[in-house]
């Protein structure tokens, strides 16, 4: 996101059809943003330089190495949500890359498709494409959306328009056997689409490597996030949450690398009792719709609260990362089967009913030892905020505060929030 380089990649973004006035405010906007929730942190632990490096560079190098992987005959495919399975954009040689935008940016053009009561992470997205200044979109070879939310169902009849081509995946709303047959259905169906699209066809040893390489991948961040159970916590709700966002656009295998990295760091930290605020500092989970990058807004204000952030239970976070794939298997069909029996798992409150995420949210709070859980929820999300009632009502019942939050990517409500967020931080106070 810095704009030292800038002049290096503008032939590369003009190529790609990029609005280099608007791309260049948001840059700026965004380079200012960085320094002053990330840059700013005393202490960090040096190995999050790479993180640095990598945000410096996300509309830049990242976008290079998509087009020079183009260029050698590999696809790169865009998602939206943790259901679409990585491993089988690997097994076709593939690049995965996250597209969901975690910014307030071309609001009036989202708007002229979708109305305002729609959530800022679909307006986003929207806008993002509008204006032209999402180098990601605009390298995609296959954009592929999903039947999750009624939001995103809808919108996508007006966004797959907008892109190079267009992929929708069905998804079932319940956790039956039919739900689990018509998501095997589709794994299937998407397999064959990415065959086509890439002209190889899906082995049991290239599937299998995809899987390791995710399974590597979601291991090394599951890691990180136990090392935050420990008092000091050796990294800061911030730190971790970006390491999360940038999983959805690095190299796996390099991500993968640059996580354990982090984690045998933290060690070091743990042994030594260092952490990013004192001990026994209160400790919460943070709960609910994921944070896109560059959504950066709620952690700052909990962490200047005095609190620590020690876990996010989002899909970005820990609902995105539990269960590994199992390799067992003779067949691409059985394989694929493996995906399911992990995939079908996920806790999204787009399913009903939806009770494991609470189980979720309670395993979450004994390992982290979390004193109080702020449940955050994008404004007119219904799936998050309905099912907020439910996760108050019974997280409390355990003797485990919660505050809901609604909010969205602008920062109108921040001082609403910072004095809100205050108050829950005294009442949680040890
Ligand atoms: S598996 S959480 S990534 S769908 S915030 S667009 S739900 S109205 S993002 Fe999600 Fe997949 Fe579920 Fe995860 Fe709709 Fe809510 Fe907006 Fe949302």
């Amino acid at each position: 996101m810095s704009q030292e380089n800038a002049t290096d990649y503008r032939a590369m973004w003009a190529d790609l059809g990029l609005d280099l006035a608007k791309h260049d405010a948001l840059l700026g906007a965004l380079g200012q943003m960085y320094q002053e929730v990330y840059l700013s942190q005393a202490d960090r632990p040096e190995s999050m330089r790479y993180f640095d490096f990598v945000m410096s560079e996300v509309h830049g190098l990242r976008v290079k190495e998509l087009l020079d992987a183009q260029a050698a005959g590999r696809r790169v495919v865009g998602t939206f949500c943790v259901f679409v399975p990585e491993e089988l954009v690997l097994a076709v040689d593939g690049v995965a890359v996250g597209l969901c935008a975690g910014a307030e940016f071309g609001t009036e053009a989202a708007e002229r498709y979708l109305p305002r009561n729609t959530c800022a992470l679909i307006k986003s997205f929207f806008g993002f494409t509008l204006e032209k200044v999402c180098p990601y979109t605009a390298a995609c070879d296959l954009v592929v959306g999903e039947n999750t939310c009624d939001g995103k169902k809808k919108s996508y009849e007006h966004f797959g328009g907008m892109v190079k081509r267009f992929y929708l995946m069905d998804m079932p709303q319940m956790k039956s056997t039919a739900g689990r047959a018509l998501l095997a259905g589709e794994y299937r169906r998407f397999a064959a689409e990415l065959e086509e699209l890439s002209g190889r066809e899906i082995t049991v040893a290239a599937l299998r490597r995809g899987i390791e390489t995710v399974n590597a991948k979601r291991a090394a961040i599951r890691r990180l996030n136990q090392l935050r159970a420990a008092d000091p916590t050796p990294i800061s709700g911030r730190d971790a949450l970006l390491i999360q966002q940038v999983s959805f656009y690095d190299d796996p295998v390099r991500f993968t690398g640059s996580v354990n990295a982090v984690c045998d760091e933290l060690e070091r930290r743990i042994a030594a009792g260092k952490g990013t605020a004192p001990a026994g500092r209160p400790r919460i989970l943070i709960s609910g719709c994921p944070m896109a990058v560059p959504n950066w807004k709620l952690p700052p204000i909990v962490e200047a609260a005095g609190a620590v952030i020690v876990g996010e239970e989002s899909c970005v976070g820990m609902r995105g990362l539990r269960n590994e794939v199992s390799t067992d298997g003779d067949s691409v069909a059985s394989l694929i089967e493996n995906l399911v029996d992990r995939y079908f798992n996920i806790d999204c409150a787009t399913f009903t009913p939806n009770p494991e995420r609470i189980g979720h949210i309670r395993e979450m709070v004994d390992e982290l030892a979390a004193d109080g859980v702020i449940h955050y929820a994008l404004q007119f999300c219904a799936p998050y905020q309905i099912e907020s009632v439910k996760v108050e009502e019974q997280v409390e019942r355990g003797g485990v505060p919660v505050l809901r939050v609604d909010t969205d990517y602008g920062s109108e409500d921040v001082e609403q929030l910072r004095t809100r967020v205050e108050a829950f931080v005294e009442r949680i106070a040890r």
